[in-house]
Parts: C-alpha cells; sequence; structure tokens
C-alpha cells in the first residue's frame, strides 16, 4: 500500500504506525517476566542475527556548555534550580571543540557526541555549533549533538551541516515523566524526535532507568521508542547518575539484574538499533557490563567523563574489552 504524497508528514505518520507492527503493552510485559536466562537468549539470539555480536561502537562525549540550564530535570546536576556545585561554563570555542575531537579520534572514537545544556538552542548558538559539527565531521569522525528543543530550521541548519545524530531521550514512560521534569512536556520531546527524523538526521534516543519508575515505566518507555515509524538508530540506556543537590539524590537504586534485563527487553524490541550502555558504567562491575553486552548493548560512552560526571578511566575499557574480546565497531 502506498500513501499519497500530499499528506502532512503527521497524518504519514500516523498510518505508517497504523500499518507497522506494534508492541503492545502486554507483550512487552511478558518479556519482562520471562525467567532471566531465556530472555538474555532471546536478546542475544536476535543481537547475532543484526550485528557482530563482539563489536562495540565508541562515541565520546563533550560538554560544550556547561551548567545553568533553566530546565527542572530532577535526575540533572545542569539544572540552574539545584545546588550541586557544578560550575558553569558558556560555549566552547570551536578550536577548543576540534582539538578534543582530534584527542578522542585518537584514542579510538568514531563518534563525537557534544552536549550543551540549553532548554533549546538560539539560533546565535547555532552559527557556533554547526561550525563545530562541519570541522569534526572532517575529521573523518560521525557527529552527535544534543541541544534540547529544536524548530525546522534549525535541525535543517543542523542536517546541511553535515549532523549525522541528534540526541533527545524520551527520559522514561509519558506517565512518569510529570514526576522528574515539570518544565517541558513528554509531547514536546516527541515533537523534537519527529522534527529531527524529518530533517533527515538519525535520531538518537532512550532515557534513564533507576529514577524511581516501576517495571511498567521502563516498558512503556522502550514502546514508545519501538513503535515509532522509525525506531531511533541509537538508544542510550543511562542508569541513574545520583548527583548530590538533585532531587533524585538517595533514591533506591535499579536493581543490576532488572538493568539487564531493560537492556535485552530494548534489543529484543529494536533489533537494528545500537543499544547503549550509557551513563552508570562507573557504578558497575565489569560482569554487570559483561552481561550487558551479552543482552545486547552494542555501544559505549568511552573517556574519563560523561558530561559533568566520571565515566570509567579508558585504560580500564581497554581491559574490559581485552577481558571480554570485544573490539571497536568501525563505521
Ligand atoms: N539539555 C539537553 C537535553 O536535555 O535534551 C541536552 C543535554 S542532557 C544532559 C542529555 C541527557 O542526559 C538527558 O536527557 C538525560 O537523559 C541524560 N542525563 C542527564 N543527567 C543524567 C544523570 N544524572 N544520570 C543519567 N543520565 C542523565
Ligand atoms: C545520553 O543518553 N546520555 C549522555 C548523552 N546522552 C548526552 C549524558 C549522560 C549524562 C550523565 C550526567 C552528566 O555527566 O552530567
Ligand atoms: Fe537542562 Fe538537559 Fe539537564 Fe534537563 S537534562 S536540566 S534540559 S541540561
Amino acid at each position: 500500500m502506498s500513501i499519497s504524497p500530499d499528506v502532512s508528514s503527521q497524518q504519514k505518520r500516523a498510518v505508517v504506525r497504523i500499518m507497522k507492527k506494534q508492541w503492545s503493552l502486554d507483550k512487552i510485559q511478558a518479556l519482562f517476566d520471562l525467567p532471566f536466562n531465556d530472555l538474555l537468549f532471546k536478546a542475544q539470539t536476535i543481537h547475532r542475527e543484526n550485528f557482530d555480536p563482539n563489536a562495540v561502537q565508541i562515541s565520546t562525549l563533550l560538554s560544550i556548555k556547561t551548567g545553568a540550564c533553566p530546565e527542572d530535570c530532577s535526575y540533572c546536576p545542569q539544572s540552574v534550580r539545584y545546588d550541586t556545585g557544578l560550575e558553569k561554563e558558556a560555549l566552547m570555542e570551536i578550536q577548543a571543540v576540534v582539538d578534543a575531537a582530534k584527542a578522542a579520534k585518537e584514542n579510538g572514537a568514531s563518534r563525537f557526541c557534544m552536549g550543551a545544556a540549553w532548554r533549546s538552542p538560539k539560533d546565535r548558538d547555532l552559527d557556533k555549533v554547526t561550525r563545530m559539527v562541519e570541522e569534526v565531521k572532517a575529521l573523518g569522525m560521525e557527529t552527535c549533538v544534543t541541544l534540547g528543543m529544536l524548530e525546522e530550521s534549525q535541525a535543517k541548519r543542523l542536517k546541511d551541516a553535515g549532523l549525522d545524530y541528534y540526541n533527545h531521550n524520551i527520559d522514561t514512560s509519558e506517565e512518569y515523566y510529570s514526576e522528574v521534569i515539570t518544565t517541558r512536556s513528554f509531547q514536546d520531546r516527541l515533537d523534537t524526535l519527529d522534527t529531527v527524523r524529518d530533517a533527515g538526521i538519525n535520531v538518537c534516543s532512550g532515557g534513564i532507568v533507576g529514577m524511581g519508575e516501576e517495571i511498567v515505566d521502563r516498558a512503556k518507555m522502550l514502546q514508545t521508542l519501538a513503535n515509532m515509524e522509525h525506531p531511533p538508530e541509537s538508544v542510550p540506556i543511562n542508569q541513574l547518575v545520583q548527583v548530590e543537590g538533585t532531587p533524585l539524590d538517595g533514591v533506591e537504586s535499579i536493581d543490576s539484574l532488572e538493568f539487564i534485563k531493560t537492556i535485552a527487553v530494548a534489543r529484543i524490541l529494536m533489533p537494528k538499533s545500537q543499544v547503549r550502555l550509557s551513563a552508570g558504567r562507573s557504578e558497575m562491575s565489569d560482569e554487570m557490563q559483561a552481561m550487558c553486552f551479552f543482552a545486547g548493548a552494542n555501544s559505549i560512552f568511552y573517556g574519563d567523563q560523561l558530561l559533568t560526571t566520571e565515566n570509567p578511566s579508558e585504560s580500564a575499557d581497554h581491559q574490559l574489552f581485552k577481558r571480554l574480546g570485544l573490539h571497536p565497531a568501525t563505521v
């Protein structure tokens, strides 16, 4: 069946959603209910059908504008509303960003992700960010930015600069979302993701687990991602990094096995997406990370800092890759 070209992209998306296989919540919950070994076997089988099981994509993060964000995301050390002791920093100079990207490339990263603590970028900011994208791309790296909500014209400018991926997380289920963030809605997030997709940029979208949500919230978050017309090419699963001063500091930590199960369900629901074992690795043992890779995670953030918090050292990751016989994925 073909869809008439004169319908709007929103209508088109609605039709495709109806035609596309949709994951029901019951089916997803049934995956979470499987015995652990059955779930991991299923996830690993699907993983092998779609990817080299021993290849892991390597991305390096850089915070290009730090802190003083007007939003109230309860997990985030960069919100101006919480006293986390973080020093704010203005938008970085282009050369300093390019130098950091070069170093990341020399250390083996294939993608460079630039993050800014903005609700949304100003057009003036984008003059600089598009130059960063062009210059990092010219180094032969994949580029990714995460800048908050985007307008159509801004997405187009980023696409024209050669941007490969835009990261914008839905963070959690629609229901739990308002417990975590009040300054922008779940629908705002989905609208930005549609804008990014319509501009022809690859979508990177996932969420955070361990924020006090229920298993059903994790199931619903993954359902929203998997049922998109095109599921995101990249799905970061972050374990909450608890930061003193943020409202979520002190929340009960997620059980390690439940985290691994979330990765496995993401792999099964989105067989062709890169599932990234994202924030939280500093708090994980090598054995837990190994289980996450077995469950289908095939991407990491590499480098001793995430945006503002700690990540495992490069040498720790070298040793981990060696012990597990993993190798960096080639672009
Ligand atoms: N300001 C932009 C935005 O929120 O879209 C981009 C940067 S923001 C820091 C990117 C993502 O980092 C958030 O959506 C959230 O999923 C993740 N993040 C932030 N703080 C975190 C934390 N403490 N633990 C885990 N993930 C976190
Ligand atoms: C994503 O999903 N995780 C990264 C990246 N996208 C931008 C950010 C993690 C941030 C963790 C807290 C910090 O370092 O500030
Ligand atoms: Fe701002 Fe992004 Fe942090 Fe939310 S997650 S407070 S939007 S930097």
